[in-house]
């Protein structure tokens, strides 16, 4: 963390960005962090190829991020990647010959240690939690605004304090930004309770489709590229699903262009991560992911799953 701040300190113009598909805890970070090193009188700005989503546009300032502006403008000192576990996922285009340090700040086991300075706390339940701490060991007064970005980040990625990656320093920061006067029940109904109904209809459709193996501990949903277009994340109709009773893993496949994308989420006895990197993909012990590139029989994808499951299952 001193080499961090030591860097932070050290460079006026800041640029910030995230894994690509930004979640609550990416954009919740780096929006967080900006504001904070702005308030340390920093140049910071985010860099992103990718669109802020809807539901996080509530967000402050997330009017400035356009996924036009993915390099770095010139005399940057630094570049923070956030939340994300290895290089190729950067949102940001980021030529390592030009710039550094690029500091790596992030919470996923499976990180590929990618900075010049790598600062990955795997017990953090979010990488909002980090950087909380940064902006504390930085003298940066919390306000409203910064609260609001890191707590959604918080929020997000442990499903409101559910997921057991939560500890009591979790709760003991997010007790801290509630201090700030954040209307903290809107922010979780605006993350959560905030779907139009035919988003909710094509979450019945897609729970028509689920289906249990392995005396019902597996349950699979397998989408088509039709509602694959539709359904811009997946985090919620796999939260769904993990609500049967019997399961104890949830997958959830979906096509896209260059093969089928697996997302495993465990409710307790199987390590998911461990699955995952059997088919080169990667994650936590509660939830991982996996695309099988060139593949495009999703029959062929689901058994090659159920194969490696049943060890774990049955
Ligand atoms: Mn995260």
């Amino acid at each position: 963390m001193n080499k961090v701040t030591e860097s932070i300190l050290k460079s006026d113009s800041i640029a910030i960005t995230y894994h690509q598909s930004p979640d609550g805890d990416a954009l919740g970070s780096a929006l967080g962090l900006m504001l904070g090193l702005r308030k340390i009188g920093k140049e910071a700005y985010i860099i992103s190829r990718d669109k802020v989503p809807g539901i996080y546009r509530f967000l402050p300032n997330t009017e400035e991020i356009k996924e036009n502006a993915s390099c770095p403008k010139k005399n940057t000192h630094c570049v923070i990647v956030l939340d994300c576990g290895n290089v190729e996922r950067i949102s940001g285009k980021i030529d390592k010959s030009k710039i550094n340090p690029v500091i790596n700040i992030d919470h996923h086991i499976s990180n590929s240690k990618y900075g010049d300075i790598n600062y990955v706390d795997t017990m953090a339940s979010a990488t909002g939690e980090i950087v909380y701490n940064l902006l504390k060991s930085l003298d940066v007064v919390m306000d409203t605004d910064i609260a609001k970005c890191l707590y959604t980040a918080i929020i997000t990625d442990t499903g409101s304090f559910k997921y057991s990656s939560t500890t009591a320093s979790t709760h003991l920061i997010a007790g801290e930004l509630i201090k700030t006067g954040i209307d903290f029940p809107l922010i979780h109904r605006t993350i959560f309770e905030n779907k139009p109904l035919r988003k909710l209809k094509l979450y019945g459709k897609l729970l028509e489709k689920v289906e249990l193996f392995l005396n019902d501990k597996l349950a699979i949903i397998a989408m088509d590229k039709e509602h694959s277009t539709l359904l811009e994340d997946n985090s919620e109709i796999i939260s769904l699903q993990m609500q049967i009773d019997t399961i104890e893993v949830g997958a959830f496949l979906k096509e896209v262009d260059d093969g089928i994308k697996i997302s495993l989420r465990s409710k307790d006895k199987v390590d998911v991560r461990a699955i995952a990197e059997i088919f080169g993909g990667g994650g936590h012990e509660k939830a991982s992911g996996i695309l099988l590139r060139d593949m495009h029989d999703i029959e062929k994808a689901k058994k090659a799953l159920i194969n490696v499951l049943e060890k774990e299952l049955i």
